[in-house]
């Protein structure tokens, strides 16, 4: 197992549609261990593929509260089959754009259908926090960012203070 560097916003690689995987073999399953081990120490509740550079249609997530069992599902080809009308509201936050916050919609409740880490196809109800992480991370591989669900007024400002960051890591690795 391994972990990998995560990228960080704004970066062309994280607008890319992600290709889907024809089978899950072995290469997808050691990409769900080390994506789910960078998750951990991240520490994170959900990745998809594409913040580890790898442009296929993987993702995983674990929104197990600090209380409970761990509960990592890890889903390639993950699509939704139902949708909610109910929406819930989140403050959303993404390991690609660290320290930065958002309230997002989505609906409440979903079916999901995925291929897991033995190629078997599988379908998912989630609701709450396990919902809007899945749905989450189904954006990113089209591309889409939780700012990109906001005003282009709070997107812009989140996205400027990236810059900056990354502006000013760059500097001090420079020293
Ligand atoms: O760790 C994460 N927390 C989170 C909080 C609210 C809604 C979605 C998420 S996913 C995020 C990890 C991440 O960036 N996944 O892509
Ligand atoms: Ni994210």
């Amino acid at each position: 197992m391994a972990t990998l560097p995560i990228i960080i916003a704004p970066d062309p690689r994280l607008k890319v549609k992600c290709a889907p995987v024809d089978n899950v073999d072995e290469a997808i399953v050691t990409l769900m261990a080390d994506m789910l081990e960078t998750m951990y120490l991240a520490p994170g509740i959900g990745l998809a593929a594409p913040q580890v550079g790898v442009t296929k249609r993987v993702i995983i997530v674990d929104a197990a509260g600090k209380d409970d069992d761990p509960n990592p599902i890890k889903m390639a080809n993950p699509e939704l089959l139902s949708v909610s009308e109910e929406l819930w509201t989140y403050e959303e936050g993404c390991l690609s754009l660290p320290e930065h916050y958002a309230e997002v919609e989505r609906p409440a409740r979903i079916k999901v259908g995925y291929l897991d880490e033995n190629n078997t196809r599988c379908e998912l109800e989630a609701e709450d926090l396990l919902a809007t992480c899945i749905q989450h991370e189904m954006d990113h591989l089209e591309g889409t960012l939780f700012v990109d669900h906001i005003s282009a007024l709070k997107r812009n400002m989140i996205l400027r203070k990236l810059v900056k960051t990354k502006k000013l890591k760059a500097h001090d690795a420079a020293d």
